[in-house]
């Protein structure tokens, strides 16, 4: 089984935290989309990684989907079967996938020429990031996990979101969200999280 993404999205990254807490034997091939010569869009129509490609040579595409298939293959699952527990659980990845939305289309409209960006369309992008950080940090309980008081994927998605505003929206988020900061300080520590830290952020000390 090969996943293939580049070094520096988040949706990958998610990924690439889930196989190595759960230790799934899967190879990372790096591969980035924007390449000319890139080879994701003959693999997913839609040109985006991540994308699983299977041992019998099937492909699977969007990182909700990996998330649920990659942790129905081993061990003991880190989403919740059911009940609210699983509920709360899919909430959280999709505020957290809602965040990395946000923050890659605000780094995609700040790339456009200078003269090209639409202030306002940064500050649409800028303000739901800043009503998902308010809604985590009243959501967010004071525990060290989100859900059922153990790490699972409602930690795998807000913690990458949160480290995701640093690396491409640094802003001080911290200072409002004390909360928040405390508890990624603890998943932002665990060896998933730092080994799979983008280029340039490998040795960032947390806080940052
Ligand atoms: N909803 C998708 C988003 C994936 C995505 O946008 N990936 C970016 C990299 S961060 C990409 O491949 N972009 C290339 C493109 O859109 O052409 C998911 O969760 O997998």
């Amino acid at each position: 089984m090969k996943l293939y993404g580049s070094l520096t999205s988040p949706y990958v990254r998610k990924l690439r935290v889930l196989v190595q807490e759960k230790d799934i034997a899967c190879e990372f091939v790096v591969e980035n989309p924007h390449d000319a010569d890139s080879s994701i869009p003959h693999l997913n129509p839609l040109g985006k990684v991540p994308v699983l490609l299977l041992d019998n040579d099937e492909v699977l595409f969007e990182s909700t989907l990996l998330v649920e298939y990659l942790d129905g293959l081993a061990g003991a699952p880190l989403m919740p079967a059911n009940g609210p527990a699983r509920l709360q659980a899919l909430r959280w990845h999709a505020l957290g996938q809602g965040m990395l939305d946000a923050t890659v289309a605000r780094l995609m409209e700040m790339r456009r020429p200078a003269e090209k960006q639409l202030p306002e369309a940064i500050a649409r992008q800028e303000k739901k990031i800043a009503r998902a950080l308010r809604f985590a940090e009243a959501a967010a309980g004071d525990g060290a996990y989100l859900v059922e008081n153990r790490f699972g994927v409602a930690d795998i998605a807000l913690g990458v979101a949160l480290e995701y505003l640093d690396f491409r929206y640094p802003h001080d988020w911290r200072a409002s969200y004390p909360r928040l900061a405390q508890w990624l300080a603890g998943i932002g520590a665990r060896p998933s999280f730092l080994a799979t830290r983008p280029p340039g952020m490998e040795t960032a000390a947390a806080p940052r």
